[in-house]
């Protein structure tokens, strides 16, 4: 079948897909060839960070069938019009959970110890004519996990292996989970001295945390955000920050990225990461298979292999 590929992609992708259907790579194209093509394009090829696929763009298209995405977030897909007009959406779950909990790990030791900045201390020399100072503690601390799912689930079950105590919040109590459920956000926030973000984005989930969460989670608290930049209103943890009314932040994720706001680069006590959460070779070409596999299996068959549930594919 035609795919539509709007901006560039990993190459495993580009080349996965090429061999076995027809790719029209947009960003080569002039507004003449796509013209031509539009009406023959059956799916998408699309990744977060490239043009939003929403109502509009994908109206355009009046034979699509399926717009695979590369990532299991799918906040730039308008994933609840494809479904009202019985097209697929699809991500890739889970071949990514273990890759995202160990960058989550990371960014929160490194936040915690101050590890980039150890780094910094012997690179500079500064070691040459003092110690590193002493850092805050991982120890006795309680880990409140928003968005108890997938990825939340192999975070928690290294926090517990690091000592932590763990509570989660979501939209719903999950049966079979032992972790104490807050049904409140701020309520969690309080109870908790480190809040772990790994709940999708879109505007659902935008801002939602926001000043009384952060609040609420104190002056002892750290924010480790890896799940959007959109899930936290940015102006009020850079006040909360400056203000000390939280302890520390750790951000893998921002609103307007790669573009990050000075006032948070400007602060030292902080760890920033480019959007890194499953960005290792392994995981992004199992990432990248996905994509593929999932237009292969619609094209040869109609089964798409992991629909978003937004939606569902019937038999
Ligand atoms: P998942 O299995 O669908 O889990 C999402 C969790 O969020 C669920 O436990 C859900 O619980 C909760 N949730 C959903 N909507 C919520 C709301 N409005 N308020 C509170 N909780 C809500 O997804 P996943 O595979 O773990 O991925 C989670 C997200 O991580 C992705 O959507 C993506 O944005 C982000 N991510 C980031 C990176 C990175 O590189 N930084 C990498 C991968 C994923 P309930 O249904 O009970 O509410
Ligand atoms: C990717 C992600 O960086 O899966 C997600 O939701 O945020 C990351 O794994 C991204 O989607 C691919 O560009």
């Amino acid at each position: 079948m035609d795919v539509l590929m709007p901006m560039p992609m990993p190459d495993l992708i580009v080349n996965g897909i090429a061999a076995s259907q027809k790719l029209h790579r947009m960003w080569d194209m002039s507004p003449a060839e796509i013209a031509a093509v539009t009406p023959q394009i059956r799916g998408l090829a699309v990744g977060f960070g490239h043009v939003p696929i929403n109502a509009e763009f994908m109206s355009r298209f009046p034979n699509l069938e399926i717009v695979s995405s590369f990532g299991v977030g799918y906040d730039h897909v308008d994933a609840k019009w494809a479904g009202a007009h019985g097209l697929i959406v699809t991500n890739t779950p889970d071949v990514l959970n273990e890759e995202v909990a160990d960058t989550a790990m990371g960014l929160l030791l490194c936040t915690i110890r101050q590890l980039p900045q150890a780094d910094r201390h012997v690179r500079s020399g500064a070691w040459l004519k003092g110690s590193f100072p002493l850092t805050t503690t991982l120890r006795d601390r309680t880990m409140g996990i928003v968005g108890l799912g997938r990825i939340g689930k192999a975070i928690a079950s290294r926090a517990e292996t690091f000592g932590l105590k763990i509570a989660y919040h979501g939209r719903s109590k999950q049966d079979n989970v032992s972790y104490p459920y807050y049904a409140s956000l701020t309520d969690l926030a309080a109870a908790v001295d480190i809040l772990m973000v790994i709940m999708p984005g879109g505007a659902e989930t935008k801002g939602l945390i926001n000043a009384p969460v952060l609040a609420a989670l104190g002056p002892n608290g750290i924010l480790i955000n890896v799940a959007r930049g959109s899930v936290v209103d940015e102006p009020a943890l850079i006040k909360a920050l400056q203000e000390k009314q939280i302890l520390t932040a750790g951000l893998d994720v921002f609103v307007d990225e790669p573009r990050v706001p000075q006032a948070l680069l400007d602060m030292d006590h902080i760890v920033l990461f480019p959007h890194v959460g499953s960005a290792s070779q392994h995981t992004r070409d199992a990432m990248a298979q996905l994509v593929v596999d999932n237009l292969k299996s619609w094209d040869e068959a109609k089964v798409p292999l992991t629909p978003v549930a937004e939606t569902i594919w019937k038999a």
